[in-house]
């Protein structure tokens, strides 16, 4: 990591050492207090209210066994977490990951991005993580069912659209929300629609959820690329992972007349010079739940390269949408040499340390996760505005109110950048805009 200064330096040691073994958080922590020297020379209120120290300090975590029968009839158990990481602006807001490499550092990362995130969208949310070490690949629908049953029945208690509003992540989408809601109503009796975001449109989703991280990563690509008086019509776009952010991102970028060329799973990844077809992708992924490996045999322009990077393959935007640093520094070399324009993250930490220093010093076009995918949390909160009035909105106006949304984060970013002495890093501009904005409401508050 860069050197922190000598104000924030302590803070970080206090974080490594209350955190041992947890690196992800470890990461996510350093390139937040990377980006603040400026900010707490300019405001030394922070440091003297311990707002940093508060921060990175979750207000509640929860860890919990979850017990289900799977179809042969045995005993299975998962571990499940909860991080209601800061709640200064709003309540607990942020998705649930199942996937089995979920453990307290990574769902602590997860927390600790959203506050800021959430911070970023305007909208009154804070900030909160969660998931399981639960595999979802293979099980039956009624594994995931009586997974989800289990989870919630000890979830609902910390629970509330006032208190904590969970959604989806990696191996958390349409079905499961949907098992959790039926739980959590059948659970309080409360028909309480708020609770729970990115459900399906019949009981109460919003339109434009399923699609608003990937849009929303595609909608603040186009506004860097016109900072520098660029669009993304005509591009050759790379997204990795072939998961609900990432057909998203392929398909808003396609309409913006790039050619989307390749995208990946963790078991490899496909090119298809043609152009992805996303009608196919969707079936094979969203309905089939089946390998990328099943795309390429339905698809003559395409062809499956089994292990190995996506990053490899040349592109103008890459959009990386699987998971935390899948993109290092060698992958980002590669990019570079290749002639990357723009890299925005569609996931949360996609690229390492290394890969954005190195990607600043070529000056490539980078946005960070926290502001480049804060478009599907935005919808949550715009999901949760509907509930709570009883409501529901347009495709179009949902999408344009996600659209105004991308473009104020954007414009928070670049002005920060600006006012802080980092013009176009938007990684300091997002840390930097949405520190100043929790920071203001944790002072207000008191100390709490
Ligand atoms: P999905 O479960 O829909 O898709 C995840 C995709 O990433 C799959 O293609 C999966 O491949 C791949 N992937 C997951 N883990 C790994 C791994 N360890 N190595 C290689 N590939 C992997 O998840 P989402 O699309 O919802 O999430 C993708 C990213 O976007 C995550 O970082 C998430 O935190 C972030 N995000 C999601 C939001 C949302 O609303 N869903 C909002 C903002 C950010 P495979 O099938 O082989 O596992
Ligand atoms: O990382 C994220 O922002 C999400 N997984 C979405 C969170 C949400 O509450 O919609």
């Amino acid at each position: 990591m860069n050197e922190l200064s000598s104000d924030l330096e302590p803070h970080y040691a206090t974080v490594l050492a209350r955190n041992p073994g947890e690196t992800e958080f470890h990461q996510a922590v350093a390139e937040v207090l990377e980006s603040l020297a400026p900010v707490v020379r300019k405001h030394p209120d922070y440091l003297h209210h311990a707002v940093i120290e508060r921060l990175c300090e979750p207000e509640r975590q929860l860890i919990f066994r979850v017990p289900w029968t799977d179809d042969q009839g045995r005993v299975q158990i998962n571990r499940a977490f909860r991080v209601e990481f800061n709640s200064a602006l709003g309540p607990y807001k942020g998705g649930l990951r199942f996937h089995p490499s979920v453990y307290l550092g990574i769902v602590k990362f997860l927390g600790f991005e959203q506050i800021f995130k959430n911070a970023l969208t305007g909208l009154p949310i804070g900030g909160g993580k969660g998931g399981s070490d639960f595999d979802p690949k293979g099980r039956s629908d009624n594994e995931v069912m009586r997974f989800c049953q289990s989870l919630m029945t000890e979830l609902y208690r910390h629970l509330g659209e006032y208190t904590d509003v969970p959604a989806g992540d990696i191996g958390v989408g349409e079905r499961e929300i949907g098992y959790l809601f039926g739980q959590y109503k059948r659970i309080t009796n409360r028909y309480e629609s708020g609770v729970l975001t990115g459900k399906g449109l019949a009981y109460g989703g919003s339109q434009v959820r399923r699609e608003a991280t990937g849009y929303g990563t595609v909608f603040f690509t186009e506004q860097m690329l016109a900072s520098t008086g660029s669009s993304l019509s005509g591009r050759r776009v790379v997204v990795s992972g072939s998961g609900n952010v990432a057909i998203y991102a392929a398909q808003k970028a396609a309409e913006l007349g790039a050619q989307v060329v390749a995208c990946s799973d963790s078991s490899g990844y496909v090119v298809d010079e043609a152009g992805l077809d996303l009608a196919l992708l969707k079936q094979v992924k969203e309905v089939d739940r089946a390998r990328l490996t099943a795309y390429a045999a339905e698809r003559g322009s395409a062809r499956f390269v089994a292990g190995g990077s996506v990053w490899d393959v040349p592109c103008e935007v890459a959009l990386p949408c699987a998971t935390q640093n899948e993109l290092d520094d060698a992958a980002a070399l590669k990019l570079v040499e290749n002639g990357v324009l723009a890299v925005a993250e569609g996931a949360n930490m996609p690229c390492t340390p290394d890969a954005v220093r190195l990607f600043q010093e070529r000056s490539v076009l980078f946005a960070p996760g926290k502001a480049a995918n804060a478009g599907g949390v935005a919808t949550s909160s715009l999901e949760m505005q509907q509930n709570a009035s009883r409501d529901s909105w347009s495709f179009e106006h949902t999408e344009q109110r996600l659209h105004e949304i991308m473009v104020g984060v954007h414009e928070r970013c670049a002005s920060a950048a600006d006012e802080y002495g980092s013009p176009g890093n938007y990684v300091a501009g997002a840390n930097i805009s949405s520190f100043i904005q929790v920071a203001d409401a944790m002072l207000a508050l008191g100390v709490v």
